[in-house]
């Protein structure tokens, strides 16, 4: 197809340098040239990391920015600073600052306007609670959080999607696949209306929720499914590159 398969890494909160080793197996041991890696470590190692991956085929990215460039907000960084220190991606609006950080849709498509202003490919994360499905109302939320979390400067190279049933997160459970399929078909058919179809078919959809070797090959076989987001089996090269290798 047109879209090239995605495998991103959220390492969250985990790493010092000493997981740099990892990067460096995975960057030696997986060279995937059909697909994309890419992997997004704690700001504190995005440099090192850039520096560990030495221009093999994995890209670094972070994990939030800031709306703004530069200014008084102590503790933040903008993206570009993340620019700066090499990184070529940024994870946006993912359910744990949506949660922790009390994130709007509206704050994440600011944060995305300046993220790709800066030259980041933006993967933005959107999901439903548990308790939103049970009350059978999915697609209205994917369909909000999709319409007010994209920016009018997104396209197929400056933004992806991840779809996390926040349910699904680090819990071990995961939907069936035509439960992902459903969300997945969903919003390519957003898209292609708010961007055209040229546009809305070559955002690559991944989805995120406690993707691991055994489940990778499955989740990957959905159509509009382009790839994952994966966080704890990221963390380690022997976890991550079978799931690499399965797509
Ligand atoms: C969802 C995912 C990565 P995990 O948060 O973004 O984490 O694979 O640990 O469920």
């Amino acid at each position: 197809g047109m879209r090239r398969k995605l495998a991103a890494g959220n390492w969250k909160m985990n790493g010092t340098s000493a997981a740099l080793g990892e990067l460096d197996m995975l960057a030696t041991s997986h060279p995937a040239p059909g697909v994309d890696i890419l992997v997004c470590p704690p700001a504190t190692l995005v440099s090192a990391a850039v520096r560990t991956v030495d221009n093999r085929s994995i890209r670094i990215g972070g994990q939030d920015c800031h709306s703004e460039t530069n200014g008084a907000h102590t503790g933040d960084i903008s993206a570009a600073m993340l620019r700066d220190a090499g990184a070529t991606a940024v994870i946006l609006g993912h359910s744990e600052r949506r949660a922790s950080h009390h994130e709007t849709s509206e704050d994440v498509r600011a944060k995305a306007r300046s993220a790709q202003k800066a030259g980041l490919m933006t993967v933005i994360c959107l999901g439903e609670s548990l308790l939103q499905r049970q009350a059978t109302n999915t697609l209205d939320i994917i369909g909000a959080q999709l319409s007010l979390s994209v920016p009018d400067s997104s396209n197929g190279q400056n933004l992806v999607i991840a779809y996390e049933p926040i349910w699904a997160i680090g819990s071990g459970m995961t939907p069936t696949p035509d439960q992902i399929g459903e969300v997945h078909d969903f919003m390519r058919d957003r898209l292609e209306q708010r961007f055209g179809s040229g546009v809305g078919r070559s955002v690559r959809l991944l989805y995120g929720g406690s993707v691991k070797a055994a489940n990778a090959a499955e989740i990957f076989g959905i159509s509009n499914v382009d790839g994952a987001l994966v966080g704890g089996a990221s963390l380690t090269a022997a976890d991550f590159g079978p799931i690499i290798a399965a797509l």
